[in-house]
């Protein structure tokens, strides 16, 4: 198992950051600042799949796990991301059981899934298909985003689908979708945050949250959650600009 696995398995508190500029040199910057993982997004971010592999290469520089959040459920998207040396996926909008079993499906090789086996980048082009094979479904870690008002409705059902690492909340996408949006709709969202999280931890598997700062993250460590998605490296960059510029200002 690898060793990212097997920490956010066993709920130990891991911290990556979105990654969203499509250059290699974003991604060795942000991979050398100490983080655990990066998490290279695809669904909102403009990088396509030629990119992919080289900012996944660019992590690997720093031996700093590369995730890839694909931008639907297609497997053959699930497929080249790990192909091209993924350590993972996030599956976002997963709002049904079906779905989350089809994520697993898409990820893991016989006997499990229905992986496709291919000569890309993560099976040494071709050379190594022997050992990729066996090691792949025990290195991989699969993450589901629950972000909808459906996918909080069926929690119990989507959290005990087997296959999946971590249950991953999607504040952003939850709140609008619940209708628990701005300061008014913060104990709402809480609320459901909280009832996310339950069910999966009590369904045995890790949950993860997107947080844009650090501010609570000792908030919802307390309460279950050790996978943090922290801010992203424009969100970092537009931060580090505006308080360097401002301190400038007032010096
Ligand atoms: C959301 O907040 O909707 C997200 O997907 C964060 O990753
Ligand atoms: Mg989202």
């Amino acid at each position: 198992m690898s060793d990212f696995r097997r920490k956010c398995i066993g709920y130990e508190r891991v911290i990556g950051t979105f990654a969203a500029i499509p250059h290699p040199v974003a991604i060795e910057v942000t991979a050398a600042a100490g983080l655990d993982f990066i998490c290279i997004d695809t669904e909102h971010a403009q990088i396509g799949r030629e990119l992919i592999e080289n900012l996944v290469r660019a992590s690997d520089v720093h031996r700093v796990p590369a995730m890839v959040r694909v931008p639907g459920h297609a497997p053959e998207s699930i497929a080249s991301v790990l192909d091209a040396g993924a350590a993972g996926v996030l599956v976002p909008r997963v709002s049904t059981a079906a779905q989350a079993k089809a994520a697993v499906l898409a990820t893991r090789y016989p006997p499990i899934g229905e992986r496709g086996v291919g000569p890309g980048r993560a099976a040494g082009y071709g050379y190594r298909i022997p050992d990729y094979l066996k090691s792949a479904n025990e290195t991989l870690v699969l993450a589901i985003q629950i972000e909808t008002a459906e996918g909080l409705a069926n929690v119990e059902e989507i959290v005990a689908v087997e296959g999946i690492d971590v249950v991953f909340i999607g504040p952003g996408d939850l709140s609008v979708s619940i209708g628990a949006i701005g300061p008014d709709g913060a104990e709402k969202l809480d609320a459901a945050i909280l009832k996310i999280t339950k069910a999966a931890r009590k369904a045995g598997k890790a949950v993860g949250i997107f947080r844009p700062s650090a501010d609570d993250i000792g908030k919802w460590s307390e309460a279950g959650i050790s996978f943090y998605l922290l801010s992203s490296d424009t969100r970092f960059l537009g931060a580090g600009v505006a308080a360097d510029v401002a301190a400038a200002r007032s010096a």
